[in-house]
C-alpha cells in the first residue's frame, strides 16, 4: 500500500517546476482557443484496467527472469495494481485472467478490491492451455482447440468454461468477457477452415446466451500465435463476423499486438466504430508481432492516430469502453512497465483531445491533405505532459509516477516481504 501522504511527500520537490510548466502550456493553449482545465478534467476521467497476469515478470520460450518481490496470491497482486493506481491515479481496475486466478470467495476479492479503490474490470477465459479446473482435471484437452474442437466433450468443456467464468465475474462486479482463443490450425489439411469458423460461432452462442442483460461479450482477434497456417479468430473481419453473429451485447476487442505487420489499425478503429461494435481495447506495443511492449514505445504517431479515432467516435471525448494494459516486460519492474504506459496513454489521450476537429472536417472538404495532415501533427507534436502530471496530481497520485514507485521504495519492499523467489502467475 502506498498512503496519498507519501506520494505527496515525492510530489513536493517537483511542484514548483511542474507548476510553471502547467502555466506555460496553459497560456499556449489558451492561445489557441484550448481551455486547459476540460482537457485535464479529460484526463482526470481516464482510467485503463491493469491485467492481473502481468504483474510479474514475463518470459519467452528461452527463459523467465523474475524480479523479486512478485505477488504471490490475488490479494497480493491487488496490492500491487493499487500501488500503481496511487502512482498513476488512472488504473482504478483489474482485469482477471481465469483460472490463472481463481478466487475462492469471489465475495471477499471484490470487498478487498474496493477497499484499495479498485473495480473488478472485463474477465478473461483461458481455453488455450489445460489447466485441471478448465479440463475436468484432465478428462480433455485443449491441444486441438477449444470450441473449434472436432470433439464435443471438448467443445461442452469450453463452454462450461465460459459461463463459469462470467457467473464469478457477476460475483465480482465484473460486466464483461473478453474471449481470445487460440483455435487454429498449424498445417494445411489439419481441419477444414469453414468448419472450425462455425463450431466457434456455435460455441460462442451458446456462452452468449449465458450473458447477463448488462454485460457484454468480446471477441479478441489476433492473427498467428500460437496457431501458426490459419487462426480461427484471425482478423478484424473475422471478430466482427463473430459478434455480428451473436447479438448487440457482443462487440469486438482491439489489442495492439494482434495485426500483421502494416495493418492500419486507426483505420480498423474507425470501421469497428462506424458499426458499434467496437467493445474493448488492449493497449501495448509491438515492432514484430504479439511483442507486448510498453505503450507508445515503438510507435507514439499511430497510438495517437488510434486514440484520436476513438476521440472521433466518442464526439469529443474518450468513449466509456473497456480499456485494458495487456502487456507483459521481461526485464523491467512490471510496475515500473505498465506505469509507464499509463503515462504513454494519457499522453495520447491529451493530444488527441487538442485536434482542432472542425477545421480538420474543413480541411479534408476542401482536399486540403496538408492542411489535414499538420492539425493532426500540430496536436501530437504540443507537449501535453504538465496537463497529463496536472491530471495525476489532482486524482491524488505522482508528477512523476515511476520516480515515485522508487522513492517509495516498493519493490524493495515487496522483496523484504514476499521474498526474492517469490512468482506470479500468470504469463
Ligand atoms: C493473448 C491475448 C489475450 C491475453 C493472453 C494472455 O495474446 O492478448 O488478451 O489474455 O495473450
Ligand atoms: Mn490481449
Ligand atoms: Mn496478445
Amino acid at each position: 500500500m502506498i498512503e496519498p501522504e507519501r506520494v505527496e511527500a515525492q510530489n513536493t520537490t517537483l511542484l514548483a517546476g511542474h507548476e510553471a510548466d502547467l502555466e506555460a502550456v496553459a497560456a499556449c493553449l489558451e492561445r489557441r482557443g484550448i481551455d486547459a482545465e476540460v482537457v485535464i478534467g479529460a484526463l482526470q476521467a481516464f482510467s485503463a484496467a491493469a491485467p492481473s497476469w502481468a504483474l510479474g515478470t514475463g518470459g519467452t520460450r528461452f527463459g523467465r527472469f523474475p524480479t523479486g518481490g512478485e505477488p504471490r496470491t490475488l490479494e497480493e497482486k491487488l496490492e500491487d495494481v493499487a500501488a500503481i493506481n496511487a502512482v498513476t491515479g488512472a488504473t482504478r481496475s483489474v482485469s482477471l485472467h481465469v483460472p490463472w486466478d481463481l478466487p475462492r470467495d469471489p465475495g471477499a476479492i471484490r470487498e478487498r478490491a474496493a477497499s484499495l479503490g479498485l473495480a473488478i474490470d472485463a474477465m478473461n477465459s483461458n481455453t488455450f492451455q489445460d489447466n485441471p479446473e478448465t479440463t475436468q482435471d484432465g478428462k480433455v484437452s485443449f491441444k486441438h482447440g477449444s470450441f473449434a474442437n472436432p470433439d464435443p466433450a471438448v467443445r461442452e468443456a469450453a463452454v462450461a468454461h465460459n459461463t463459469a467464468v462470467i457467473d464469478l465475474g457477476v460475483e465480482l462486479g465484473s460486466r464483461a468477457i473478453t474471449i481470445w482463443l487460440a483455435d487454429g490450425i498449424n498445417h494445411p489439411g489439419q481441419a477444414d477452415l469453414r468448419r472450425q469458423f462455425e463450431r466457434v460461432l456455435e460455441g460462442l452462442r451458446e456462452v452468449y446466451a449465458h450473458l447477463p442483460p448488462d454485460w457484454e461479450l468480446y471477441t479478441e482477434h489476433k492473427p498467428f500465435e500460437p496457431a501458426f497456417y490459419a487462426t480461427v479468430n484471425a482478423d478484424w473481419g473475422s471478430s466482427l463476423l463473430l459478434a455480428q453473429g451473436l447479438g448487440p451485447q457482443a462487440k469486438c476487442l482491439v489489442d495492439l499486438g494482434h495485426h500483421l505487420p502494416n495493418a492500419n489499425i486507426e483505420q480498423i478503429v474507425a470501421r469497428l466504430a462506424m458499426v458499434d461494435r467496437l467493445g474493448g481495447f488492449h493497449f501495448n506495443d509491438s515492432k514484430y508481432g504479439d511483442d507486448d511492449l510498453t505503450v507508445g514505445s515503438i510507435d507514439p504517431y499511430q497510438l495517437f492516430l488510434i486514440v484520436r479515432e476513438l476521440v472521433a467516435y466518442g464526439g469529443g471525448r474518450m468513449p466509456e469502453l473497456a480499456y485494458m494494459i495487456d502487456q507483459s516486460c521481461n526485464v523491467k519492474d512490471p510496475l515500473e512497465d505498465i506505469a509507464q504506459s499509463t503515462v504513454a496513454l494519457q499522453h495520447a489521450v491529451g493530444q488527441a483531445l487538442l485536434v482542432d476537429g472542425t477545421a480538420l472536417a474543413v480541411a479534408q472538404d476542401e482536399g486540403d491533405a496538408a492542411m489535414g495532415e499538420a492539425i493532426l501533427q500540430r496536436a501530437f507534436r504540443f507537449d501535453v505532459g504538465p496537463l497529463a502530471a496536472e491530471a495525476r496530481r489532482r486524482n491524488g497520485a505522482a508528477i512523476d509516477p515511476v520516480g515515485a514507485l522508487r522513492g517509495v521504495g516498493y519493490r524493495r519492499a515487496r522483496i523484504a516481504e514476499r521474498g526474492a523467489a517469490a512468482v506470479a502467475t500468470g504469463l
